[in-house]
C-alpha cells in the first residue's frame, strides 16, 4: 500500500490532475465479476487441487505465500513490464491482485485450512488503478478460497497459527525474503522456517489439465506468429520490423505479453545466444534466428524457428539447418517417461558429432552447440523443477539444439517443445513448419492479407 500511495502521489504532481477531495468522494466501484484473473475466471478446482497436493506433500506446516509487490513509478524500472503476479502465488490461487497473502494450515491429523488475505479497498487508489478485489464474501465467491480476510490480519493469523509449533514454508526467494513478516520469522530462533519451493516447484513439473490448456495456447499463438514472420520477412528489413510483425500477431491472438524478450538476429546476431536488441539491418543471404513466446494465462511458450531472409537457403546454410533438425529428430523421437534431460542431451551431442561429415573441419560441429538442449517449459520460460528429475507424462520440455559459426555469421536454432506422453511424445508446435523445404514455401508465397495489414 505504501509504495501505491507514492505513486498517486507522483502522478498527482505529474499530470496535476484530478481534485482529491472529489475522488474521495466517489466511494468504492463496484465488483466487476471478471476482476480475479483480469478477464479470467479461476479454476476452483484446478487452484484447490494444487493446494491440496502441496499440503498432502508436506503433512504438517504452515505456508505462507505473498502476491507480488504493486510497481512504483519511483523505484522500479516499471518501461520493462506491466504488473505481473508472483508464479507460486498464481498457481495456488490464479488471482492477480498486489499485495495479498496466501496461508495455509497443513495438517496431517485433521482438516487443512486456508486463508486469503487482500488489502483493504481504497477508493481514493482505485480511481488510478481500477477496482480491486478486496476482504469479504465477494473474493470468497471469485475466488473459490472460503475465508478471506483482510491483509492487515496477517500477523494476527500467522500467529494463531504458529501455536501450532510447527514448520513454517515459505518461498526463500529473493523478493519474498524482503517482505518483513518473512525476516521477523527468519530471526525468531523458536520458529523452523522452510523453503516450500523444493516441493512447490516439483508440484509445477507436471502440468495439470488447467495448465496445459494455457501452455497449448500459448505456443499456438506463437506459432502463428511464427508464420506471419516467415511470410512478412523480405531483405532489408530491419529486426524490429519482424519483431513487430510477430509481437502485433502475439497481441492480436490475445497473449498477455511476451514470455521473455524477443529474439530476432539476423547475421552475425544469429551466433549470439540470447541477442535481443534488434536494431540490425537484414541483408540478402543472411538467416534469422527467431527465438520467440507468447505469454497466455501465465504460461509461456518459447519456440525458434531460423529462417533465410531472402526466402531460400544457400547449400551451406542448408547443410548445416538439416544437420540440427536431424540432431533434434532423433534427441525428439527419444522423450519418453524415465528418460533424462542428461540422456538426451548427450544423445543430441552424439548424433550430432557423428553426422558432421566436413562441415565443421576441422572440429564436429557439437563444437559449436555451445547450449543446453533442453529446459523445463511452463510458467517460467526456463521453469523451475529439478532437471535430475526422469521424464514422466504431464512434463513439458524444449529440445533445441544449435549451431553457431561466428566467422560466418551463420547461427541456427531450432527448438520446440514437447509434452510427455505416456508412451513417448507429443510435439506441442508443430503449427509452425520446421523442414527447411516448408520454410521456404511459406516464405515465397504471396504475401496474405493478414501480412499486409501487419506491415502497414
Ligand atoms: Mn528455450
Amino acid at each position: 500500500m505504501r509504495h501505491v500511495v507514492g505513486l498517486v502521489v507522483t502522478v498527482t504532481l505529474l499530470g496535476g490532475a484530478v481534485p482529491l477531495r472529489a475522488q474521495q468522494a466517489a466511494g468504492p466501484a463496484p465488483y466487476v465479476e471478471e476482476l480475479p484473473g483480469a478477464g479470467r475466471p479461476i479454476d476452483f478446482a484446478a487452484t484447490a487441487a494444487r493446494r491440496q497436493r502441496l499440503m498432502d506433500r508436506l503433512g504438517d506446516g504452515i505456508v505462507l505465500i505473498p502476491a507480488a509487490r504493486g510497481r512504483n513509478l519511483e523505484q522500479d524500472y516499471i518501461q520493462d513490464n506491466d504488473f505481473r503476479q508472483h508464479n507460486t502465488f498464481f498457481y495456488f490461487t490464479q488471482l492477480e491482485s498486489p499485495n495479498a497473502w496466501l496461508v495455509m494450515n497443513a495438517r496431517s491429523a485433521g482438516p487443512d485450512t486456508v486463508v486469503l488475505l487482500l488489502p483493504d479497498r481504497d477508493p481514493r487508489q482505485e480511481r488510478w488503478t481500477g477496482p480491486k478485489l478486496g476482504p469479504g464474501a465477494d473474493a470468497a465467491r471469485l475466488t473459490g478460497i472460503p475465508v478471506v480476510l483482510s491483509a492487515t490480519k496477517l500477523d494476527s493469523v500467522l500467529g494463531a497459527a504458529e501455536a501450532r509449533r510447527v514448520p513454517t514454508y515459505a518461498p526463500l526467494d529473493r523478493t519474498t525474503l524482503q517482505e518483513a513478516v518473512v525476516q521477523r520469522l527468519r530471526a525468531d530462533t523458536t520458529r523452523v522456517v522452510r523453503d516450500v519451493r523444493p516441493v512447490a516447484d516439483s508440484l509445477r513439473l507436471v502440468k495439470d489439465d488447467a495448465e496445459l490448456a494455457a501452455l497449448r495456447r500459448a505456443i499456438a499463438i506463437t506459432t502463428d506468429a511464427h508464420r506471419e514472420v516467415m511470410r512478412g520477412a523480405r531483405p532489408g528489413m530491419f529486426e524490429y520490423e519482424l519483431e513487430a510483425l510477430l509481437e502485433a500477431a502475439f497481441r492480436r491472438r490475445g497473449a498477455d505479453r511476451v514470455g521473455f524478450p524477443s529474439i530476432v538476429g539476423s547475421g552475425f546476431n544469429a551466433t549470439t545466444l540470447h541477442y535481443d536488441v534488434n536494431r540490425r539491418q537484414t541483408r540478402p543471404g543472411d538467416l534469422v534466428v527467431v527465438d520467440i513466446g507468447a505469454e497466455y494465462g501465465y504460461h509461456t511458450a518459447d519456440v525458434t524457428r531460423t529462417i533465410p531472409v531472402g526466402g531460400a537457403f544457400t547449400p551451406r546454410q542448408r547443410a548445416i539447418y538439416d544437420l540440427v533438425l536431424a540432431t533434434q529428430q532423433t534427441a525428439m523421437d527419444s522423450v519418453r517417461p524415465g528418460m533424462t534431460v542428461a540422456q538426451l542431451n548427450a544423445l543430441a551431442r552424439a548424433y550430432m558429432r557423428e553426422h558432421s561429415a566436413g562441415l565443421c573441419a576441422p572440429q564436429t560441429c557439437d563444437a559449436y552447440f555451445i547450449h543446453g538442449l533442453s529446459h523445463w517449459l511452463g510458467m517460467d520460460v526456463h521453469d523451475v523443477g529439478d532437471y535430475r528429475t526422469p521424464f514422466a507424462p504431464g512434463m513439458v520440455l524444449t529440445v533445441e539444439p544449435g549451431i553457431y559459426l561466428p566467422a560466418e555469421s551463420l547461427g541456427v536454432r531450432i527448438e520446440d517443445d514437447v509434452l510427455v506422453t505416456a508412451t513417448g511424445y507429443e510435439l506441442l508446435s508443430s503449427g509452425a513448419p520446421r523442414a527447411a523445404q516448408e520454410i521456404e514455401r511459406l516464405m515465397q508465397q504471396p504475401a496474405e492479407a493478414s501480412v499486409r495489414r501487419g506491415q502497414r
